[in-house]
């Protein structure tokens, strides 16, 4: 056996060498691996009796690709491609033994190799459009050889893993085996490819799937038409496809030249650094701070959920997916069995998507009973309120709850903005009270908003975490605010939108504004989709706000083919004619006198309220940092995320310019723009909201 560094080492097995790389947490490939897997690869090809060599990887997996940390630092030689080569230009045949996930640079190892064995729950993936950049060592000019154009196309513009099924399939592996025995049956691969005299199988010669005589224009215009909606405002996707196109167009080391070029331009770029950050936000986000706990958690088996609407159902999914019973409760029987039906409508989506199985809905369906007697939540360990946004509701609901449920069982609540202390207050057990705030559609969302109340206590917080986790949630655990982090703040965002259109902007001017800049879609537009008239009272409502008046004139949006907007039965939108006089006559009765108002101004004043607002969430310790807000606002709200989140977006423009912008509208158009004090105090410090 021998050491290369204490990353890399060699041992040999009767003629074949292993290399094995052990780097944990996840075998990146930074600097030392590079360098040690460099000098392993060139000390086996000295000696004589070794006639293969396997690589492979120690830990949870194969490696996942580059050391992000290592990004926007000087690079230290060797370069991956350079590592590469040498393993592609090995005169000894060279087989990757992948487990765990081959991802990256790890995948593009794997290609560079001469043959690859995959343990068959493996999973391979190019994720580097995720980070804004692009495979950058060969992952765009093998790829196309090997599986094709239209399949690399998909790929690596997806970022998403494969299984080794798939793979296999796709030649991109050449055998499964069983996980445990994957490296001695590598090693058997190999003494095999000996045995035999089997080539050496260099994807770069490889010539059949990206021959020049074929014209593949039509199908790049084609793939670039039919993403463009996805890809809009990413630069990574584009460059991908232009990389994609030199491997068609160019000889292989050429345009291994091109794709590092691309990868340098993206390095480069603002996107990246944004998807890094968050990247290792959300990971930050899902860390709770070891706690007096330290962080022991309580065993969940069975959850109930009270409600079975849109969103009870959904978020009674969550738990149904990974095999928790849940007993769902609703009033009657009729909303239990409309909330059943959703629930197996949803899955038979799914279904024809391929993401599940006839058998895994059956499975799930089983798990769900229903019940309209809260008495049958008595032995749920976690109990999950998603009724109607009314607090004296969810006080009497809690009221019973705190009677039946059993000891320890936690109780959570839905709710999207109300006090979450005041529903503890009525139980005699507010340290096991919590916020879980589901965004809709539950089961779909990513974002999970775990509001700690003043009593919670930290094996209720750790629990909401690790089962955030479990469900594939984004945990964010925020404080016991009005609105916490995302609502609040879209609050300061819609609350200066509605202001604008009263004073001149029309609501598609500022959903144009806001559209153009990244998100889905406009805050007018946005309220149409949901309904005007969620959390409209129809029992109190006196037209005062252009809200209640479109309400009680029954426009509640899409779903009556009129709002701000008017729908045909496409739903497919048209500024309202009615709408806008509405807005205008509301003004005049309102005394507000009229204007033109820029795009620029509808930017800074919504962007800005944004950051203001989330700077004020920082001081208040609703919450733990900024990095969580933008997490918050990326996974849940839609800001584009190659902009990295609100508050990074601030950091990028810096916190002078900010405060200016801020005291400026102020001047203009109310204290509400006050800066928050943290703001002026990072601004005079030269500080950012990356240290907070
Ligand atoms: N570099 C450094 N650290 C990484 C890392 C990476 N690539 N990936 C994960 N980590 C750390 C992570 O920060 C965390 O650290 C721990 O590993 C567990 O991660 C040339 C240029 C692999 C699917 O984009 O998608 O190759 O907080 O919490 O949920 O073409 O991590 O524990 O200290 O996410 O099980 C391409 C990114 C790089 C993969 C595992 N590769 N990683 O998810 O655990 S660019 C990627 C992931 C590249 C080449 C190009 C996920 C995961 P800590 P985790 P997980």
């Amino acid at each position: 056996m021998k050491t290369i560094n204490d990353t890399v080492k060699i041992t040999n097995t009767n003629g074949i060498a292993i290399v094995e790389i052990n780097a944990p947490p996840v075998n990146a490939l930074g600097a030392k691996v590079r360098k040690g897997i460099f000098e392993a690869i060139h000390h086996v090809l000295e000696i004589e009796d070794v006639k293969a060599i396997v690589i492979s990887c120690q830990g949870r997996t194969f490696s996942v690709g580059a050391d992000i940390n290592e990004f926007g630092k000087p690079r230290i030689p060797p370069s991956l491609p350079d590592v590469l080569s040498v393993i592609e230009n090995s005169e000894k045949p060279i087989i990757v033994a992948i487990h765990g996930m081959a991802l990256g640079g790890g995948l593009e190892l794997a290609m560079a190799a001469h043959y690859r064995i995959a343990a068959h729950n493996a999973h391979c993936g190019l994720p580097e459009v995720n980070l804004g950049i692009l495979p950058g060592a060969g992952g765009t000019q093998r790829l196309p050889r090997l599986v094709g154009v239209q399949k690399a196309l998909e790929f690596i513009t997806s970022g998403k893993k494969i299984s080794a099924s798939t793979a296999l399939k796709m030649g991109l592996v050449d055998k499964l085996v069983d996980p445990n025995g994957l490296l001695e049956e590598a090693v058997k691969y190999a003494q095999g490819i000996v045995a035999n005299n089997s080539p050496l199988k260099k994807i770069r010669e490889l010539t059949d799937k990206v021959s020049s005589d074929k014209n593949y224009s039509e199908i790049f215009d084609k793939f670039r038409t039919e993403n463009a909606r996805k890809f809009r405002g990413f630069l990574a996707p584009e460059y991908i496809i232009r990389a994609i196109e030199a491997a068609v167009s160019l000889p292989f080391d050429e345009g291994m030249a091109l794709e590092r070029n691309l990868l340098d331009e993206l390095l480069a770029g603002p996107q990246t650094a944004a998807l890094r950050h968050v990247f290792f936000a959300e990971r930050k986000s899902g860390k709770i701070p070891k706690t007096s706990s330290d962080n022991h958690v309580a065993s969940i088996l069975k959850v109930g959920v009270i409600g079975a609407g849109t969103m009870g159902g959904g978020i009674a999914m969550n738990f149904l997916n990974i095999g928790l019973p849940v007993v769902i409760m609703d009033m009657s029987q009729t909303a239990l069995e409309r909330g059943r039906v959703t629930i197996r409508k949803n899955y038979e989506n799914s279904l024809r998507r391929g993401k599940i199985t006839e058998r895994q809905i059956d499975d799930r369906m089983a798990l769900l009973s229903g019940t309209i007697e809260l008495s049958d939540m008595a032995d749920c360990d976690l109990v999950i309120e998603a009724v109607f946004e009314n607090l004296e509701i969810k006080k009497s609901i809690f009221t019973q709850l705190d009677g039946i449920a059993k000891p320890g069982a936690i109780l959570a609540t839905n709710t999207s903005y109300l006090n979450v202390d005041e529903i503890a207050a009525v139980t005699n057990r507010p340290e096991y009270v919590i916020g879980l705030h589901f965004f809709s559609p539950a089961n779909i969302m990513r974002l999970l908003e775990i509001v700690k109340a003043s009593k919670t206590n930290d094996l209720c917080l750790a629990t909401a975490a690790s089962l955030a986790k479990r469900i594939d949630k984004v945990g964010v655990v925020v404080g016991n605010g009005w609105g916490f982090v995302g609502n609040r703040i879209l609050q300061a965002r819609q609350g200066e939108a509605e202001k604008l259109i009263l004073e001149g902007a029309s609501p598609w001017n500022v959903d144009k504004v806001l559209y153009d800049f990244g998100f889905p879609m406009g805050p007018f537009q946005m309220r149409d989709l949901v309904g005007l008239d969620v959390g409209w009272n129809k029992n109190d409502t006196s037209s005062r706000t252009v809200r209640e008046i479109l309400n009680e004139m029954g426009r509640h949006g899409q779903k009556t083919n009129g709002g701000f907007y008017d729908y045909d039965d496409q739903r497919t939108r048209t500024p309202s004619k009615i709408a806008e006089t509405v807005i205008i006559d509301f003004a005049k009765k309102h005394n507000i006198v009229r204007r033109d108002i820029s795009d620029h101004e509808i930017h800074d004043r919504t962007l800005f309220a944004m950051v203001n607002e989330g700077a004020k969430i920082l001081e208040e310790g609703i919450a733990a940092c900024a990095s969580d807000i933008d997490t918050v606002w990326v996974t849940g709200y839609g800001w584009p995320k190659y902009l990295g989140g609100p508050m990074f977006w601030a950091d990028q423009i810096g916190l002078k310019k900010v405060v200016n912008t801020l005291l400026d509208l102020e001047k203009r158009f109310g204290d509400h723009f006050k800066p928050a004090a943290l703001l002026i105090k990072l601004a005079e410090e030269g500080g950012s909201f990356a240290t907070e």
